[in-house]
C-alpha cells in the first residue's frame, strides 16, 4: 500500500483513534436512547411483505403460496423468515370490540393461516394503524390497542407494521408508545415496525418504542423515487443499531420496472444501510436474474453483520457515489454507485472515505464472487455501468494483534 503509516506509533495511534471513534458511536446510541427490550431485531429483519406487489388483492391462498415459495426457493435458509400481511386483511370489529379478519379473503381464519406459516418454520406479520382507520379505510387500532395486541398474541403474531392514517391529529409519539406498551404487556415478543413516514424524525425518538421506523414516504416502483427513499434514510445513519433500524421501505426488486443494474443497486444499498430486507415481489415466479440478486449471500452478509452499523454515503461526485460501512472483525464494505446515465470509472481511496489504511486489506468483489488480492494502493476502483454498483468486502491482512509486528518489520 502506498499510504502505509511510516512508523509503528503512527499505526498504534490510528488504531486507537478508530477504537475510540467506535466507542463514541456505540455510546451515542446507548446514551440517547435504550433499545426496546423485546430481544428482537438484533440484525435487520428479512422476509416478505404483500403490499408492493399485491396491495389489497390478498387472500389466504396467496399468503400460503408465498410462504411455500420462500421455503421451496431456499430463500428462508438465507435468513428470510417473515411472511408479512400489509393492509386489507381486516374488515370490522365484533360486538366486544375485537378485530375480525375479512372472511372472503381469509375463510379459514387468521389463527389457522398463522399456524400454517409457523409449521413451515417461518414467522408471521400483521399490519394495523395508529388511527381510526387504516390507509385502505379498514378499522384502525386507535383506542383498541390492548384488544388488538391481545388478539395478535393469541394468534401468535411475530411482527406488527403500524401505519399512521386517520390519526385525528392526536400526538404521534403517544399513539405509537401506546401500541408498543400493549404489545409488551402481552408477554409475547412481537417485532414492532413504526410507519409514520419519517414525519417527526423517528430515528431520534423511536428506538425505545419500536424495532424499526420508516424514514420517508411509501416507496414507489420508480428508480428516482427509490433514490429519494435512500437519500432521506441516509441522514439518520448514526441512529441505527441492534434492536432498532432505519426503514427506507419494502424492496421493489422483481416488480418489473427496474433494470437488472437498478435492481442490483437497490438491493446492495438497502443491504449496506442495514435496511430491513423485506421482499416485495411475487416469490412464485421470479426470474433467475432476480433470484440471483436477492439470494446473494455475500450482500446479505453486509446487512446481517452483527456489529449493526449502518453504512452511509461517503463521497459524491457528478452522479458517482462511494458508500461504505464498518463490519465486525475490522472489516469494511464499500459500494461504488453510478447514478448517472453513462458508465463511470469510480475510485474510492480509503483515506477519502474514512477507512484507516493502517493495515493492508484483502479485497473481495461480492458481486463477481471473486478475490481480487491485496489492495496495495490504498483504494479500490471499478468501471461501473449506469445505475449499477460494484461492491467490495475488505478484510485486514493481519489480525489486530499482529499488526504491530507487521509494521515493525515492514
Ligand atoms: C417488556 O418490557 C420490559 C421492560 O423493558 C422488558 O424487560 C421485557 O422483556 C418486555 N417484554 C416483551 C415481551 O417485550
Ligand atoms: C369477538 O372476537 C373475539 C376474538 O376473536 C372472540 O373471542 C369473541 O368471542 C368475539 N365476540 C363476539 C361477540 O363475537
Ligand atoms: C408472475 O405472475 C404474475 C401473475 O400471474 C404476473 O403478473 C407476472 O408478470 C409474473 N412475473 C414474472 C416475472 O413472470
Ligand atoms: C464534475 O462536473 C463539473 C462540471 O461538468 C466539472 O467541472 C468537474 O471537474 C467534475 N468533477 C469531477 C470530480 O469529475
Ligand atoms: C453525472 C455523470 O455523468 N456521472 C458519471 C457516470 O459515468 C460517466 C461516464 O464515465 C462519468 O463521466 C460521470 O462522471
Amino acid at each position: 500500500m502506498t499510504d502505509r503509516p511510516s512508523n509503528f506509533s503512527g499505526a498504534v495511534s490510528m488504531a486507537l483513534l478508530k477504537v475510540l471513534a467506535l466507542i463514541a458511536v456505540v455510546l451515542n446510541i446507548l446514551d440517547t436512547t435504550v433499545a426496546l427490550e423485546n430481544g428482537l431485531g438484533l440484525t435487520p429483519p428479512m422476509g416478505f411483505n404483500t403490499w408492493n406487489k399485491f396491495a389489497c388483492d390478498i387472500h389466504e391462498d396467496l399468503v400460503k403460496d408465498m410462504a411455500h415459495a420462500m421455503i421451496d426457493s431456499g430463500l428462508h435458509k438465507l435468513g428470510y423468515q417473515y411472511i408479512n400481511l400489509d393492509d386489507c386483511w381486516q374488515i370490522t370489529r365484533n360486538e366486544t370490540g375485537y378485530i375480525v379478519e375479512d372472511p372472503n379473503a381469509f375463510p379459514s381464519g387468521m389463527a389457522s393461516l398463522i399456524a400454517h406459516v409457523h409449521d413451515l418454520g417461518l414467522k408471521f406479520g400483521l399490519y394495523s394503524d395508529a388511527g381510526l382507520r387504516t390507509c385502505a379505510i379498514r378499522p384502525g387500532s386507535l383506542g383498541y390497542e390492548t384488544k388488538d395486541a391481545v388478539l395478535y398474541a393469541e394468534w401468535e403474531v411475530d411482527f406488527l407494521k403500524y401505519d399512521n392514517c386517520w390519526n385525528l391529529g392526536k400526538d404521534l409519539k403517544t399513539r405509537y408508545q401506546t401500541m408498543s406498551d400493549a404489545l409488551n404487556a402481552t408477554g409475547r415478543p412481537i417485532f414492532f415496525s413504526l410507519c409514520e413516514w419519517g414525519e417527526q424524525d423517528p430515528a431520534t425518538w423511536a428506538r425505545p418504542i419500536g424495532n424499526m421506523w420508516r424514514t420517508f414516504q411509501d416507496i414507489r416502483n420508480d428508480w428516482n423515487w427509490i433514490l429519494s427513499c435512500l437519500d432521506y434514510n441516509d441522514k439518520w445513519h448514526q441512529y441505527a443499531g441492534p434492536g432498532g433500524w432505519n426503514d427506507p421501505d419494502i424492496l421493489e426488486v422483481g416488480n418489473g420496472v427496474l433494470s437488472i443494474a437498478e435492481s442490483r443497486s437497490h438491493f446492495t444499498l438497502w443491504a449496506l444501510v442495514k435496511a430491513p430486507l423485506l421482499l416485495g415481489n411475487d416469490l412464485r415466479n421470479m426470474t433467475s436474474d432476480i433470484f440471483e440478486i436477492i439470494s446473494n449471500k455475500e450482500v446479505i452478509a453486509l446487512n446481517q453483520d452483527p456489529l449493526g452499523i449502518q453504512g452511509n454515503k461517503r463521497l459524491s461526485m457528478n452522479g458517482t457515489e462511494v458508500w461504505a460501512g464498518d463490519l465486525s472483525n475490522n472489516e469494511y464494505a464499500i459500494v461504488l454507485f453510478n447514478r448517472s446515465d453513462k458508465e463511470a470509472d469510480i475510485v474510492a481511496k480509503f483515506d477519502d472515505i474514512g477507512i484507516a489504511a493502517n493495515s493492508p486489506f484483502f479485497v473481495r468483489d461480492i458481486w463477481m464472487h471473486k478475490d481480487l488480492g491485496i489492495a496495495h494502493s490504498g483504494m479500490v476502483s471499478a468501471k461501473v455501468a449506469s445505475h449499477d454498483v460494484a461492491a467490495f468486502r475488505l478484510k485486514p491482512v493481519f489480525p489486530p494483534t499482529l499488526r504491530g509486528k507487521y509494521h515493525n518489520i515492514a
